[in-house]
């Protein structure tokens, strides 16, 4: 049930409370009672210790000034009420005074605000450093925000479920000097959705790069681009309908902005120019038609293709004789072989797919390139530390889902993976490990959906990998048959096939996956083809080609000449991998770099179907709070401990807080020692002695600690100080 809530801020008192672990009692319906009441008072931050939960508001809130940045800065999470602003100042404290890599995992379905929540990090970060206003800092920080506006122009899109949602994932590392200052950053991104360039479903649109053009770009720039400013003219661009058109209120603007990015962040006016001419010959790309004049294709019209050619800088021959058959290279000879107007059309939309995939991949090469500082020679190879962000696209369930789909799912399904790894598991072993008393703690682990998916031969991506070497064989029928033949028993597997009266399978393409966040119905019909990704080589060769630098440049492997490339692939036993293949790889590395930093969480909720502002749907929200596995998190840190550490270092750091301890502890071990020295200052109440280390329940008794060291620290400094004047 849906609940329109009121917007007015009310008293402090009726808030809720900040931290879910302080709830009297912890159940779902405990949990909703405490979000809802924040949510309606316009709190939308609430911990989890440091786990920050946040709401979407789906309003602009005024809570990211300045004012709330020195409120943060340098300040311990529990000192003020949550925020994110917390967690990204105790990010980069750690990674400041322990010298240790933090990362930032941003998570939760599509439209919960993970992209907003990212930029309101990176914001903070830039405004709490470089006090001293370094210029080559401050373009860093300057490269390091601008860069969103042109990643959000490009690989977003508006869907039927997020208006600027991220089609890609982005992983970010922001490096930091000694004093804690960014000096430069790197970009991964991951899998960008590129069938949408060429297809979109009802209501959604294409990338937002198209509608920035053709709404914001003058008169003259889309002249000399052959555009005209009505995007009901390009088929690539209007397939969403009308409700999903351009909007010149925002897209002008935001085409404003993107061009502003691009300046800053160096890219030249030829390499700008390229960048949207590469756009518009995609967008013309979608016009081109294709006859068949008996058993030759050709293509309908003329002037498109001239277009095109000019916009991508090759002969109009060239284009044609690439669209329209491709060269092959048969018991040593070498020859053309015609396209169907089938053919030519499927090529014609790899190619455009193609060409906005390696502009997109090129763009973010070009960023990563402008967010190293320059000048200090020898700086280029200090990497200092790291705070590493991670913004993926969020879980997703659409009227039709394909292989994009899957992948971002499965993306999902790791990250889920990585939080129950690290927060629930890893933390509970660790209790029994160390001898501490624990109630085991109840979860479910969506290792076995990590696993349908990745597993070597029998994962849903070895199954199509293996259908893949039989090229132009299998179908994709038979690839679903085939999986329906090996996961028959998989619990959370089925398809129509399968199950012929479960009626959320209506047709015979699809099977059903189980996943963490709730049931997908896949469409098998195209896995096969995405997830080989191949491209004729002759729309390389095309490109390699051009006399424009920047689209050659994007194209290295179209040099090889037909020829070259039979002999290279006959040489080398090993195929390309597959698309499948290479994200579960790209996937699995990024856990792991993942789980060798220090981790914060944010958990994004989105609380309406609707983008507004006033509504709260429980039925929505439990979902959600339920899936992400959040009571479960607030049973294991509440029972749990927020600190942790081996008795000899945690004597090495307080020793001199205690007289029995300082400087020496002659009475036993380190951990004999540790108890004299909590027994003192007299917080037995709040620790646990495990095995090798000592548990602490509160961050406030570290604190507490810290606060005393650091004191005696400044009287001894003063003392010193005094001594070397000699006025002691
Ligand atoms: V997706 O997985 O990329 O489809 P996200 O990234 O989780 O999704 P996004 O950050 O794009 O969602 O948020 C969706 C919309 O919610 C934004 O465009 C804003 O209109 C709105 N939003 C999200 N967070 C905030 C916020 N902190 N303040 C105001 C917000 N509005
Ligand atoms: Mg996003």
């Amino acid at each position: 049930m849906a609940t329109r809530v009121s917007l007015t801020m009310a008293g402090h008192e009726e808030a809720g409370i900040g931290d879910f672990v302080l709830l009297d009692e912890i159940t779902i319906d405990s949990f909703m009672d405490n979000l809802k009441k924040r949510f309606t008072n316009g709190k939308i931050y609430t911990y989890i210790g440091e786990v920050c939960v946040s709401v979407n508001p789906y309003r602009t809130m005024n809570i990211y000034g300045a004012d709330f940045i020195s409120q943060y800065k340098g300040r311990e999470i529990f000192e003020n009420s949550p925020h994110i602003f917390a967690i990204a100042d105790a990010a980069h404290t750690k990674m400041k005074q322990q010298g240790r890599d933090t990362c930032i995992v941003i998570s939760g379905e599509s439209g919960s605000g993970k992209t907003e929540a990212s930029k309101i990090i990176m914001k903070y970060i830039a405004a709490v450093t470089n006090i001293a206003k370094q210029q080559e800092i401050e373009r860093v920080k300057n490269v390091l925000l601008q860069s969103n506006a042109i990643l959000e122009a490009f690989g977003n899109a508006k869907t039927n479920r997020n208006d600027n949602s991220s089609r890609f994932g982005k992983y970010m590392d922001i490096n930091f000097d000694f004093k804690g200052d960014p000096i430069g950053g790197h970009i991964n991104n991951y899998l960008l959705e590129k069938s949408r360039v060429v297809l979109q479903q009802q209501g959604e649109r294409n990338f937002h790069s198209f509608y920035q053009l053709i709404c914001g770009a003058t008169d003259n720039e889309l002249a000399r681009l052959y555009l005209r400013r009505d995007i009901g003219l390009y088929t690539y661009a209007r397939q969403g309908g009308r409700a999903a058109s351009g909007d010149p209120s925002a897209d002008r603007p935001d085409y404003r902005n993107t061009m502003t990015a691009f300046r800053t962040l160096g890219f030249s006016q030829p390499q700008i120019d390229s960048v949207w001419k590469i756009v518009a010959a995609v967008l013309h790309l979608g016009s081109i038609e294709f006859v068949s004049d008996g058993d030759k294709t050709r293509t309908a019209d003329p002037s498109t293709v001239k277009h095109v050619a000019h916009l991508l800088s090759v002969t109009e021959k060239e284009l044609v004789d690439s669209l329209c058959h491709r060269v092959i290279a048969a018991r040593g000879e070498v020859m053309q072989k015609e396209h169907t107007v089938s053919e030519a059309l499927y090529g014609r939309d790899a190619l455009a797919k193609a060409i906005y995939d390696r502009l997109f991949s090129w763009i973010v090469k070009r960023i990563n390139d402008a967010i190293v500082v320059h000048g200090t020679p020898g700086r280029f190879h200090y990497k200092g530390t790291v705070i590493g962000v991670l913004d993926i696209y969020g879980f997703e369930i659409f009227d039709k889902n394909s292989f994009e789909q899957f992948c971002i799912n499965y993306c999902n399904e790791k990250l889920q993976q990585l939080f129950i790894e690290l927060v629930l598991k890893q933390e509970q072993e660790e209790y029994m490990r160390e001898g501490i008393k624990w109630q085991a703690i109840e979860y479910f682990n969506n290792q076995v959906i990590c696993d349908l998916v990745e597993q070597s031969h029998k994962g849903v991506i070895a199954i199509m990998d293996e259908a893949c070497l039989n090229v132009g064989k299998v179908t994709d029928e038979m690839l679903l048959e085939e999986m329906d033949k090996k996961l028959a028993n998989h619990p959370h597997y089925t398809s129509r096939q399968l199950r012929p009266m479960d009626k959320d399978l209506r047709h015979k393409e699809e099977f059903r996956i189980v996943h963490y966040a709730g049931n997908v119905v896949y469409n098998v019909i195209g896995f096969l083809d995405k997830n080989k990704d191949t491209l004729f080589q002759d729309f390389k060769r095309l490109l390699f080609h051009s006399s424009d630098n920047t689209i050659k440049q994007m194209w290295p492997e179209g040099e090889m000449d037909i020829t070259q490339a039979k002999i290279s692939f006959e040489n080398t036993t090993k195929r390309p991998l597959t698309a499948g293949t290479l994200f579960k790889n790209s996937m699995i590395a990024l856990v792991k770099n993942l789980a060798s930093k220090e981790p914060y969480y944010v958990r994004c909720i989105k609380p309406n179907d609707a983008k507004s502002p006033a509504v709260f749907d429980d039925e929505r929200i439990r979902h959600q709070v339920s899936y992400l596995g959040l009571i479960e998190n607030v049973r294991v840190r509440r029972a749990g401990f927020a600190h942790r550490v081996r008795y000899d270092r945690f004597l090495k750091r307080y020793k001199m807080i205690s007289q029995y301890t300082w400087p020496n502890f002659h009475g036993g071990s380190a951990k004999d020692g540790t108890k004299v020295l909590i027994d003192e200052q007299k917080f037995s109440d709040d620790v646990k002695y495990g095995n090798t280390k000592i548990f602490i329940r509160s961050p406030r008794t570290l604190f507490a600690l810290e606060q005393k060291r650091s004191e005696l620290i400044n009287g001894i400094v003063i003392l010193l100080q005094k001594i070397w004047r000699g006025t002691v």
